[in-house]
């Protein structure tokens, strides 16, 4: 078995979907869906932009899709050797993992067609791909290739003022509606025959046609290169387009190709992690690393990840909360740099967080619940749309799911406790841990006659139960933000003036006086039995099974949550809530604990999230449920293999490729299945392996060293490389 190539055979139009995450190539810059060289709207082709947002109308704001620079379509004797036009043969597609190439070999009879495809790790512009026709008969062909605008969009069009260049480069320029972006995309080819060659500029896209006579037995072989640049990298974006394209096309393509093959081995040298003794885990553990690492941004230093990656517009493209809790883990172990990025673009969106914050009449930073670019909130109050009355259902995750806040300041806290390195502080994650902890301050409230305070009317993680108080999760969390900010005390004990100048700045003098008494008051959970309730009220709601409450549904697509769905009035959680606190706060609750929350409250949750599944993993090993640790893990690992994961919220699309799921990957593997924890740079293992592995190996940077760690059940070993 392959450990790195993921294969599909067959053609399944009802899958064409699904497999555009599934063979998602990207590198950061961008995100091309696994979808067919030929590919029209209808296959949802997309090449998915990192960090360009756009409005169209008053639909809601989701980044933007480029023109599809790589389309190809061939026509033989007046027939389409096309997909969905015409029926293959055979058809395969595969992705390998190891450096990003989707490959589609589809057999029409009269042609077959095999071409691969990568977006290049080494040149975050550069899309390349090559391509076979093979000739079973003679006949006449026509080659069609160019830039295609007939693309996939939720919320668009998001291009407009289109302008076409042909020549021997292609070009194609258009500006995003709200802001006047400009887009550009670029394309050349080279190519092995001759032929009789026209220009069209059609409405979909500009075209390079030739014609030429086929004969039985031949094989043509043509390389495509396109380039994408928008307004955000430069003054012109054409320019820089039509350039890169040139001097990859005289670079040729096997250059291109093995400059993309080092810079992901440059990658892996960093953060391989490998399992022997299960080969499906094996598999399953690269993918997710795959998925992960392609979408890293690394050619800017303020990006963040989307939920849903650079698969597409889905869930708007915003940064969550899955950024700081499941991604950033595997980066600030692994690649501290890519870390950084994504918390500096919390550090840049300090200004939008102050303003969200003002808005709900608080002081201090309130993080967005789906953030676009500088913070934006992408959060509408009607984010889900009720299948019965087709009517937008106002849900409350914008104004109530208030712990972003405190888990961004747990990420800009951890970074400090893990690398022991506090520049990121300094530049700016100091002021966020301050402002989130401000927030708090104003958010808690207190009767009179009460000793505690409470975070009243928020949502936790589990977000089926909207509008609950004291939410053990959100507490414990803020907690967590305020004790992280009396902390900097002692972080900057030898530097004092940097605290005074920033609580100067910040006119933090008050707050400083109130931190002490909020971290008391800050309500702890009710335990019954050893397990935390989840929110005030929770072990009152009806406690009923699973499957009872999905036999309440009159719909697979309904909504779980809000004022009438099934599961509000429940036990039934959507998605680790005070397992994510104890899988995020170990040190804080006993084995004891951890063992009896995971009895209770794994029965009750649906993983109807994939931020769950991890999350249970990590408590399973605590407690040494190894078999269940290794199923959940399995589930987390594969999730974009097989494309699992839900695909609507009542009416709305959520489906793509899961990055919080992949960096839950790495957690189970490294700091589950290993027990790491690296503290200051000092690594710690307590390794927990279940049975179905025999040697766990991964790679870390610490202290600007890459370590080896290997595993095995007879002990470990870490090794300086
Ligand atoms: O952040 C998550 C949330 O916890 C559950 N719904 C999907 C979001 C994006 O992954």
């Amino acid at each position: 078995m392959n450990l790195w190539t993921l294969e599909k055979q067959g053609y399944d139009p009802g899958s064409v979907v699904d497999d555009g995450n599934r063979f998602l190539i990207a590198n950061g810059y961008m995100g091309v869906r696994g979808t067919v060289d030929e590919a029209d709207k209808g296959a949802f082709p997309a090449v998915n932009l990192a960090g360009v947002y756009d409005r169209n109308g008053d639909k809601w704001r989701e980044p933007v899709n480029a023109p599809n620079g790589l389309f190809l379509r061939l026509t033989f004797n007046k027939e389409p050797m096309a997909l969905p036009h015409r029926t293959p043969r055979s058809h395969r597609l595969s992705i390998d993992y190891r450096h990003g190439i989707f490959r589609r070999e589809t057999d029409f009879g009269p042609v077959r067609i095999v071409s691969e495809r990568m977006a290049s790790l080494a040149q975050p512009h550069l899309l390349a791909s090559r391509v076979q026709l093979a000739f079973r008969e003679a006949g006449e062909a026509e080659l069609a290739t160019g830039i295609s605008t007939d693309i996939w969009d939720i919320n668009g069009p998001h291009l407009f003022d289109f302008r076409y260049e042909a020549g021997e480069t292609l070009a194609c320029t258009a500006v995003t509606g709200e802001k006047g972006i400009e887009v550009a995309v670029a394309q050349a080819v080279s190519r092995n025959l001759d032929g009789e060659e026209s220009f069209c500029r059609e409405e979909k896209g500009v075209l390079r046609t030739l014609r030429f006579h086929a004969e039985a037995g031949e094989t043509v072989t043509l390389s495509l290169f396109a380039a994408v640049f928008t307004g955000l990298d430069g003054a012109s974006p054409v320019d820089e387009a039509k350039a890169l394209c040139q001097q990859a096309k005289a670079a040729g393509t096997d250059a291109c190709f093995a400059e993309n093959a080092a810079a992901w081995e440059a990658v892996w040298d960093r953060c391989e992690a490998d399992i022997e003794g299960d080969d499906e885990g094996a598999l399953a553990l690269h993918a997710s690393q795959y998925y992960l690492n392609s979408i890293a941004p690394r050619h800017r230093n303020d990006l963040s990840i989307p939920a849903r990656g650079l698969s597409g517009q889905t869930y708007k493209g915003a940064i969550f909360w899955d950024s700081e809790i499941f991604l950033f883990p595997m980066f600030v172990h692994t690649q501290p740099e890519v870390a950084r990025s994504l918390l500096r673009y919390r550090i840049e969106s300090l200004p939008g967080a102050r303003e969200k914050a003002a808005e709900y009449g608080y002081r201090g930073a309130f993080y967005a619940w789906e953030s676009q670019e500088g913070g934006r909130e992408g959060c509408t109050d009607f984010n889900v749309v009720d299948v019965f009355t087709h009517r937008p259902v106002r849900t409350y995750f914008r104004d109530k799911q208030i712990h972003i806040s405190a888990d961004v300041a747990y990420a800009m806290a951890q970074y400090y406790t893990i690398t022991g390195d506090r520049s990121l502080l300094e530049a700016g994650g100091a002021e966020v841990i301050l402002e989130c902890a401000r927030f708090y301050l104003g958010r808690m409230s207190r009767q009179l006659d009460r000793e505690e305070a409470d975070l009243l009317d928020v949502i936790g993680p589990d977000e089926y139960h909207e509008r609950v108080s004291n939410n053990a999760f959100t507490n414990a969390m803020a907690r967590y933000c305020l004790e992280s900010a009396l902390k900097l005390k002692e972080i900057f004990a030898d530097e004092l003036s940097y605290l005074a100048a920033l609580t100067q700045k910040l006119g933090y003098e008050k707050d400083w006086a109130l931190l002490p008494e909020a971290v008391r008051a800050l309500r702890r959970p009710r335990i019954q039995n050893g397990v935390l309730e989840q929110f005030d009220g929770y072990f009152d709601l009806e406690d009923c099974t699973l499957d009872e409450v999905r036999s309440r549904l009159r719909d697979p697509r309904e909504y779980w949550g809000g004022d009438h769905g099934v599961a509000g009035t429940t036990q039934i959680i959507k998605q680790a809530d005070v397992i994510a606190l104890m899988a995020l706060l170990p040190e804080a609750f006993t084995d004891e604990q951890a063992a009896a929350n995971y009895a209770y409250y794994e029965p009750r949750t649906e993983h109807g999230s994939s931020l769950s599944a991890c999350m249970y993993a990590l408590t399973a090993c605590r407690i040494g449920r190894l078999d269940k640790a290794w199923e959940l893990f399995l589930k987390t690992a594969s999730i974009d293999m097989t494309g699992g994961g839900k695909q609507w919220a009542g009416e709305v699309y959520i489906g793509g490729t899961h990055p919080a799921s992949n960096g839950g990957a790495w957690m189970i593997a490294a700091l589950g299945f290993a027990g790491l924890r690296v503290r200051q740079g000092m690594i710690e293992l307590h390794p927990r392996l279940p049975k179905q592995i025999d040697r766990l190996r991964f790679r870390l940077t610490v202290n600007g060293a890459v370590h080896e760690v290997t595993v095995t059940h007879s002990g470990y070993s870490i090794k300086v490389i």
